[in-house]
């Protein structure tokens, strides 16, 4: 794969994180090449690791940052054992959640040795009302206490993401659910995110390099 992503911190330039979700493992591949240079990170998830063979973590490293959705949520040991294998791959940053505690977050953070971890606060669909909703003060706060370099944090709610963008100071905020779960980036970006992360409006879409220029222009034009 050729492109400019970078491998290390997550360098915001064009504000977009794509989600890679694509299980035809030959249309991932195309899309994560199309959309190199034109986004600031790949975002790799189950479903593509269970297509591909987790082995697609280091053939997008070579050239991306890679940010390894795994959402992590287990005792701190295992979660280590989770982050090490990621990083092993050549991810530059992991992704877990808050709900099974500070001492598995800080777990990640230790086993991270630098690279970036990222605590899921409250989610993007309706269900993430249920639950998450009700804690994602908490989890924020416990993200900056553990030393992750930010949260996730839903586009679908604009006025969560001002709240919790109150909360992790100059933390990065991803946000998840702009295209297909309704949201709009320019709302994202404007209530605080930092970057929007998106799968199917570019995965599917008919040109992904098309799809990346419009969001990245309604970005700017904010
Ligand atoms: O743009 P979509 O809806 O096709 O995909 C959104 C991606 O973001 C997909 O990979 C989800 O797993 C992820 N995501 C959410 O949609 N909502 C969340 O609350 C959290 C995530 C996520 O990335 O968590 C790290």
């Amino acid at each position: 794969m050729s492109g400019t992503l970078r491998r290390g911190v997550m360098r915001l330039q064009h504000r977009i994180v794509a989600a890679i979700d694509a299980t035809d493992v030959s249309r991932a591949r195309f899309v994560a090449k199309v959309l190199a240079g034109r986004v600031d990170a790949l975002k790799v998830n189950w479903p593509l690791v269970l297509a591909a063979g987790p082995d697609i973590v280091r053939e997008f490293a070579d050239s991306a940052y890679v940010l390894c959705d795994f959402k992590i949520a287990d005792i701190p040991n295992t979660n280590r054992l989770i982050v090490e294998q990621a990083l092993a791959r050549g991810a530059s940053g992991i992704i877990c959640h808050a709900f099974a505690g500070e001492d598995s977050v800080r777990a990640c953070v230790e086993a991270a040795q630098g690279a970036e971890v990222f605590v899921v606060t409250e989610m993007s669909h309706p269900g993430g009302q249920e639950f998450t909703a009700k804690h994602a003060e908490e989890f924020a706060r416990l993200a900056v206490r553990a030393g992750a370099a930010g949260i996730i944090a839903p586009a679908t709610r604009p006025e969560r993401l001002r709240i919790l963008r109150g909360l992790v100071g100059d933390r990065l905020i991803l946000s998840p659910g702009v295209g297909a779960q309704g949201g709009k980036p320019a709302d994202a970006i404007r209530a605080g995110a930092d970057a929007v992360i998106v799968g199917r409006a570019l995965y599917e879409a008919s040109d992904p390099a098309v799809a990346a220029k419009a969001i990245a222009a309604e970005i700017q034009a904010r």
